[in-house]
Order: structure tokens, then sequence, then C-alpha cells
């Protein structure tokens, strides 16, 4: 029998939860912590997330829908361009904004530019979090609320550690308490409503961003060229990974192959915790010069 969920629509709660802050500050490892998944990608390396990433999470009587984003910074190429383009039009859809920084010293200017500008002058309910307070002394957090506080119109604000979880459980709930009452978007289930390519894609990505150094990580682009289930036989996955320039193919490759057979054994690896089923991944490299500037590539390797 199919279990129909008996949703008490007065008391229901939906809305989009927008996670923005400037590169680097923690946004896909909360909503990772909040989804209690990995779904977007993490690595060391500032301006991994390049495009918006949907996460669902979904309870008795709340639906909330993440919208990771890239980070905010100042735009030197097309590339971030369209990356700064992705977070504010994820602020546009958003109900909530779950604004990421850091516990430094000071507020610097450009963080504080795009508080004023974006988020007080949209209007819309901004949760404050003050990210990594494991790296700092306790005594420290006090001040940096207090400054906040004083200088913004913020709904609540909340010092956590996305990466080991603490505070976390007070993000969720104050968020299920701002959502405006609604119906749910999607089914119970469904925790994205992103295609399985592009995570595959994402996760080769990622393995590129943790075993390279800074100039093929922002160079490389990944796309899924096929992606076939067969019968009686593993997924069958072919990638390509798109450099920009003729001397990066050495680089990725590496000697006799070695590096690119690393990264095709990880992502594999990666993928199939993902899928949870066996796949064949075949990686060919390609370069398409200067793709970064390219209006035409970037929206052939899916940024819009
Ligand atoms: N120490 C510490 N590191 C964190 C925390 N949250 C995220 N990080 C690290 O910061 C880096 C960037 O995280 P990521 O989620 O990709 O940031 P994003 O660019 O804002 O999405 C990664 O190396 C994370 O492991 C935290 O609470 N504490
Ligand atoms: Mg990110």
């Amino acid at each position: 029998m199919i279990q129909i969920q008996q949703i008490d629509v007065k008391n229901f709660k939906s809305g989009y939860v927008a996670l923005i802050g400037k590169p680097n500050v923690g946004k896909s490892t909360l909503m990772n912590a909040l989804l209690g998944q990995q779904l977007s990608i993490v690595t060391a390396k500032p301006q991994t997330t390049r495009q918006q990433v949907l996460g669902i999470l979904s309870g008795d009587n709340f639906q909330m829908i993440f919208l990771d984003t890239p980070g905010l910074l100042v735009p030197r190429y097309k590339l971030q361009d369209k990356m700064v383009k992705a977070a504010q039009r994820a602020i546009g859809e958003a109900d909530i904004i779950l604004f990421l920084v850091e516990p430094e010293d000071k507020i610097d200017e450009f963080q504080d530019q795009i508080m004023r500008e974006i988020i007080i002058n949209a209007g819309k309910k901004t949760l404050l979090v003050i990210n990594k307070i494991d790296s700092i002394v306790r005594d420290t957090i006090l001040p940096i609320i207090a400054r906040y506080d004083n200088n913004y119109r913020l709904t609540e604000i909340f010092p956590i550690s996305a990466l080991f979880g603490d505070g976390v459980e007070d993000v969720k709930q104050s968020l299920i308490k701002h959502l405006p009452t609604g119906m749910p978007f999607y089914p119970p289930d469904q925790i994205t409503d992103q295609p399985e390519r592009f995570f595959v894609s994402e996760l080769i990505r990622q393995k590129i961003f943790e075993n390279y150094g800074e100039e093929i990580p922002y160079s490389t682009a990944v796309t899924i060229e096929d992606f076939k289930e067969r019968e009686g036989a593993k997924d069958f996955i072919r990638a390509n990974i798109i450099l920009e320039r003729n001397s990066q193919k050495g680089i990725l490759i590496g000697k006799k192959g070695a590096a690119l057979k690393k990264i095709g054994k990880l992502s594999r690896e990666e993928i199939e915790r993902f899928l949870g089923r066996p796949v064949f991944l075949e990686l060919f490299v390609k370069v398409r010069h200067k793709w970064r500037q390219n209006e035409s590539f970037l929206r052939e390797f899916g940024y819009n």
C-alpha cells in the first residue's frame, strides 16, 4: 500500500533559503551539514562552487529548499561574472538569507557593501552565521557578534562550526521558525532537483581541485558526454575534462598518464558512493582555448 503523507495545511511551512557569502566561508559545508549528506562539493580551495546547487530538507511539518551559491567576489573574468550572477539570482528567489562570515577581526569594505546593498536592500529575513568558531578563542566571539548586531538589521545571529556540527541544529530550528506558511514544493524523499549527471561532473571537478595546484583546477570544466545504464553491466559514464591551454594537458595527464589515472580512480569511487552502484568511468581531456572568457563555451559547459 502506498503511504500518503498527511499534511497539516495550516501549519506546514516551506520556502527557499539562500546561502550567501564570500568564497570559502563554508556555505557548501553548512548546506551539507543541514542536509546530513554531502551534496555540494567542498574543497580547501576558494571558488569551488560555480553554479547553484539545490538541496531539499523535509520534515513532518516543513520543507526548506537550500540554494548553495558561488561566493560573492569582484568578478575578474566571465566565468566569475556568471558565478556572482548566480548568487544574486538565489538572493532574489530566497525567502530567507543565510549570510555566512568568518570570525575575522574587522568587517571589510567589500563584505560591508554586499551586506548593505544586496541583503538589507532585498528586505528579506537575514540570519547571520559566523562560521568556523572552532578556529578562534571562545572569548573573542562576543565582540564580533556585537559588531554585526550594531551595524546591520539582522533577524538572528548564530556563531557555529559547520565542519564540527556545532550550532547547526540551532540554525535549522531558526530556519523552521522563520519559514513562511505554505505547502511543500517537492515530494518528501527528494533531496535535489538537479540530475545525477550534474553531481557526477561536480565530483570529478572536486577530485581535480583536491589533486592539483591552482592553475589546473581554475582552468577546468567537466562535461558528461555519455551516461548509460546497461543491462547486466555497470553504468557507463564518459566525461570530458576541459582545459584552457595545450600546455595544461601534460600536467593534468602526468607521466605515463599516472595523474589522470589517479583522478579517474578517485572520481569513480566517489561517484559510486554517491549513486550507490558501481560505474565504469572513462575520462577524456580536451582543450577549449580560454573557455572561461568565452560566452558560448560557458553556456555549452552549463554556466548560465
Ligand atoms: N575550521 C573550519 N573549517 C571549515 C568550517 N566550515 C568549512 N570549513 C572549511 O572551509 C573550506 C571551504 O569550505 P566550503 O564549504 O567549500 O566553503 P564555500 O566556498 O563557502 O562553499 C573547506 O576546507 C572546509 O572544510 C568550520 O566550521 N571550521
Ligand atoms: Mg561552496
